[in-house]
């Protein structure tokens, strides 16, 4: 078997000669992806810390530099998902609204540029511990190729999808052709002309891949658990004008800041079925001909929160998707007439031409809901029922242990010593506001579990979370505060917030990575805030507001 991967982590590559290896900082943040990188900038140019980053892979970019599989692109759509500062954008013209990963990747190092971020960053350097020592009032860091460093802020910003989830089936290593990983994906293009290639995973990367592997390969086959709700994208080029208007471009980032998703969007202020059939048929019409996550995060107000309400969405969409799908089975495997879920508790992904693919004759779809992939072989993939499916290229896109796998790797020690991460696995996640930890003084973490993070643009919503750290330690360096911790009363008063909400909707009736189900013994609860950035935000403030009166000052 050849495994096929990128550069990205190495964890092998040499301290930097230049820094020494033994870092004394203000501030360290790890990952260097939209949060990383905005921290940096905050940290060091707004505040004067000495502030440096560390990063697992080879650039900038996060998700969106690991995750450079064929087809990848992001689901929200530009203008809006990118940082709102104007030194940024004022100069960098986006080509597709929805853009794929080589723009996003030229799009952070534009953002490197703009900030001059690199020079304070280390690449290949993979944090595996961090553990707080009290009287000094600092976390000691440690990496993979032997560096060390001191700061009095650790900030893990690694995001939510840092860790690829990969099951362990029987003879994974015995497979005598290519298997490829989605989120360390080579740099190199991979041809699959005259091959015949598997898809396992039938998430957004999953459906990415497959449209661009099918249109080549001689062979097709694609192996789904669960139907995608996924919805056209229609993508397009940005119309020329639409970035040149600055009093327009700034609205949006304005208009951002006041909705609940940090998109300037809002749901249709109505009940489902209070709107006349006609109505609802038009408003269904629109939303889905609009493209994008619309149909989704439009819609009426109920969607995900009344059975009724949304078993009508899903009619619609069904009947939209069956009639683009000539197989009955195929039709009947991808778009069920009973759902397997409710519509959009599991993130609809965006298609281009998903459906039709299987109308093609070389393109086949297995359902291991049916029958469970149970090994892999030298020449290809077994399922329960005893078919072998000769193979020679494999594509594994099953998804990631959300949060608390990228925790883990980071290696997080509380100050009695306890593994943040292993207490999460075991107990359960806490954190207060989703970005701290109890028993973690001075530790931040943006964009990670128990925030709107995945359910909010994840550029704005990460602007806020970045700002509001600032601000903490800011104010801490004004009232001469050393370190800052969360009680256990504040973390379970928190996470009572994010559970309550999230059972007030249709969410937890899906075995989804939202609610960690996708990873065989993860607690299953829900991962991420429902509030909405309206009420977070306050949260936030209420938290920090006077002298940090909502925070233990040590
Ligand atoms: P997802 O959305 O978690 O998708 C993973 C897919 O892999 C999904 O279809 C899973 O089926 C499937 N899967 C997982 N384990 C298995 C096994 N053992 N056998 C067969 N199929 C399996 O991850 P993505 O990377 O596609 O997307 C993640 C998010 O990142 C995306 O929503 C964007 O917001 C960004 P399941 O549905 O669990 O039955």
């Amino acid at each position: 078997m050849t495994i096929v991967e990128g550069a990205s982590s190495s964890g092998n590559a040499p301290p930097n000669p230049e820094h020494g290896d033994r870092l004394e900082l203000d501030a360290l943040v790890v990952g260097g992806g939209f949060s990383g990188c905005y921290m940096l900038h905050k940290l060091r140019d707004e505040l004067n810390l000495n502030a440096k980053l560390f990063e697992a892979g080879t650039a900038l970019g996060g998700t969106w530099h690991r995750n450079r599989y064929p087809g990848a692109r992001v689901d929200v759509a530009v203008p809006g998902y990118e940082y709102s500062m104007e030194q940024i954008w004022n100069d960098w013209k986006w080509t597709e609204k929805y853009p794929g990963q080589p723009e996003l990747q030229a799009y952070f190092n534009h953002v490197d540029k703009k900030l001059s971020l690199s020079k304070d960053c280390y690449f290949n350097t993979e944090v595996y511990d961090a553990r707080f020592d009290t009287e000094s009032a600092t976390w000691t860091v440690s990496t993979k190729d032997g560096k060390r460093a001191r700061a009095k802020y650790l900030i893990v910003a690694v995001g939510f999808a840092a860790k690829q989830h990969v099951p362990d089936w029987k003879g994974l290593d015995t497979f005598a052709g290519d298997i490829y990983y989605s989120a360390n994906w080579p740099t190199e293009y991979v041809d699959v002309r005259g091959k015949r290639v598997a898809v396992i995973g039938t998430g957004s990367t999953g459906i990415q891949i497959i449209q661009e592997w099918a249109k080549d390969a001689a062979e097709t086959t694609v192996f789904q658990r669960t139907p995608n709700t996924a919805l056209p994208m229609c993508q397009s080029l940005l119309p020329p004008g639409v970035q040149e208007d600055r009093a327009s471009r700034l609205q949006i980032f304005e208009d951002s800041k006041k909705t609940n998703s940090g998109l300037e969007i809002w749901p249709i202020p109505q009940n489902t079925m209070d709107a006349s059939p006609e109505e609802r048929l038009a408003a269904y019409e629109r939303l889905y001909g609009g493209g994008g996550l619309w149909f989704w995060n439009t819609n009426y107000q109920d969607l995900l929160v009344d059975p009724i309400a949304n078993r009508e969405a899903y009619d619609f969409w069904a009947k939209k998707t069956r009639a683009r799908i000539d197989d009955p089975r195929a039709r009947d495997l991808l778009a069920p007439l009973e759902p397997l879920h409710p519509f959009g508790v599991k993130r609809p992904s965006l298609e281009q031409n998903y459906y039709e693919l299987f109308n093609k004759p070389n393109v086949r779809l297995v359902s291991t809901r049916e029958s469970p992939i149970v090994e892999i072989r030298p020449n290809g993939i077994v399922t329960e029922d005893g078919q072998l499916y000769e193979v020679d290229m494999i594509a594994v896109a099953t998804g990631f242990d959300v949060v608390t796998g990228g925790i883990k790797n980071v290696g997080i020690k509380d100050r009695y010593g306890f593994d943040v991460a292993d207490q999460w696995n075991k107990q359960g996640v806490r954190t207060h506001l989703g970005m701290m930890v109890s028993g973690c003084p001075n530790l931040f973490m943006p964009y990670s579990a128990h925030s709107p993070s995945v359910f909010s643009n994840g550029p704005t919503s990460i602007e806020f979370q970045v700002r509001w750290i600032a601000d903490v330690i800011r104010k801490m360096r004004e009232l001469g505060v050393r370190a800052v911790d969360v009680s256990k009363e504040s973390e379970q008063a928190w996470k009572k917030e994010v559970t309550e909400i999230a059972n007030m909707t249709l969410l937890p009736k899906a075995k989804s990575w939202y609610m960690g189900a996708n990873i065989p013994g993860k607690p299953v609860e829900p991962l991420f805030y429902l509030g909405g950035m309206i009420l977070y935000r306050e949260r936030c403030w209420e938290t920090s507001r006077g002298n940090l009166d909502g925070l233990i000052k040590m």
